[in-house]
Formats: structure tokens, C-alpha cells, sequence
């Protein structure tokens, strides 16, 4: 089954929003399979966004995303990877459609609240580099024969 990588970033914790977030993810009908409260170290910060290290916005991402707890999380079920990116929204909440997570909650592209795996093998990669195996939980829904058939 497919999975992803979810972060809600510090100022989404900061800002109250981790219920809010959580609840359009389990509403929609996916599975949350591993979520831990923590306050990334530079090494994860700097693996984890390894990808943009050559662009000038990488200090200031490292810093930030850093600077206090988060909320990662491991969510599962059919095409969640790229259904999760779509109802987060484009990169910059400015761009982001209303009804997404940043088109709904944020206004700067330095503080868009939530980060998500952008494709299929990104999020394996993801998962591992933030959980340990025994971290995620599998379980069967009571609800899931509502949701899938
Ligand atoms: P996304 O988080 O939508 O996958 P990304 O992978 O291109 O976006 O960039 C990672 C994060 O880096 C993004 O969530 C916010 C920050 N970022 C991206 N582009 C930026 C820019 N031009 N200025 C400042 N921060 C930026
Ligand atoms: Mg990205």
C-alpha cells in the first residue's frame, strides 16, 4: 500500500494548526500508519532537504525548520502521495488553490505550514530517514469498507 511523508512544519505547530491539518487527512479517508512530535537536528533537517542544499534559500529552510517541533507523520492508502500534494497546495500559499491546506492557512512561501512527499520513491525515502520500522503501525480501520471497496 502506498505511503507518504507528512511534516507539519514548526509554524503549523506554532500556530495551532496540527488538529486542523490532521483532520483533513483522516476526514478524506486516509490512514495515519506513524506521527511523533519532535524538533528536528541539523544532520535530518540538512538529509531530509539535501535536494535544494545548492539554492539560496537553503540556510534559512534549515534554520527554520529547525527552530522548534514538528509534527511528522506517515500516512497510507491508494495514490496518497500525490492526492496528499494536492490538498496541500502549490509551494507558495500565494499560488495555492482555496480549499488547499496552504491556499487556506498561509501567505508566504517561508512559512507554508506543511510538508509532503512529492513522488512515490521520494516517500520511501522520506519514511525511512524519519521513522524507524517498528515506528509505524499496522491496523486495519473499522471504517475502511466505508471508505474503500
Ligand atoms: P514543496 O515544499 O512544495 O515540496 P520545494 O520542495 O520546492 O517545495 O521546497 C521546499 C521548501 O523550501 C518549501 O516548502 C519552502 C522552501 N522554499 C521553496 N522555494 C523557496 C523560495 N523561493 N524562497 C524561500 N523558500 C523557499
Ligand atoms: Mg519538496
Amino acid at each position: 500500500m502506498e505511503r507518504t511523508f507528512l511534516a507539519i512544519k514548526p509554524d503549523g505547530v506554532q500556530r495551532g494548526l496540527v488538529g486542523e491539518i490532521i483532520g483533513r487527512f483522516e476526514a478524506k479517508g486516509f490512514k495515519l500508519v506513524g506521527m511523533k512530535l519532535m524538533t528536528a537536528s541539523r544532520e535530518l533537517a540538512e538529509q531530509h532537504y539535501g535536494v535544494h542544499k545548492e539554492r539560496p534559500f537553503f540556510a534559512g529552510l534549515v534554520d527554520f525548520i529547525t527552530s522548534g517541533p514538528i509534527v511528522a507523520m506517515v500516512w497510507e492508502g491508494d495514490g496518497v502521495v500525490a492526492s496528499a500534494r494536492k490538498m496541500i497546495g502549490a509551494t507558495n500559499p500565494l499560488n495555492s488553490e482555496p480549499g488547499t491546506i496552504r491556499g487556506d492557512l498561509a501567505v508566504n512561501v517561508g512559512r507554508n505550514i506543511i510538508h509532503g512527499s512529492d513522488a512515490v520513491e521520494t516517500a520511501q525515502q522520506e519514511i525511512s530517514l524519519w521513522f524507524k520500522e517498528e515506528e509505524l503501525s499496522a491496523w486495519t480501520p473499522s471504517l475502511t469498507p466505508w471508505i474503500v471497496e
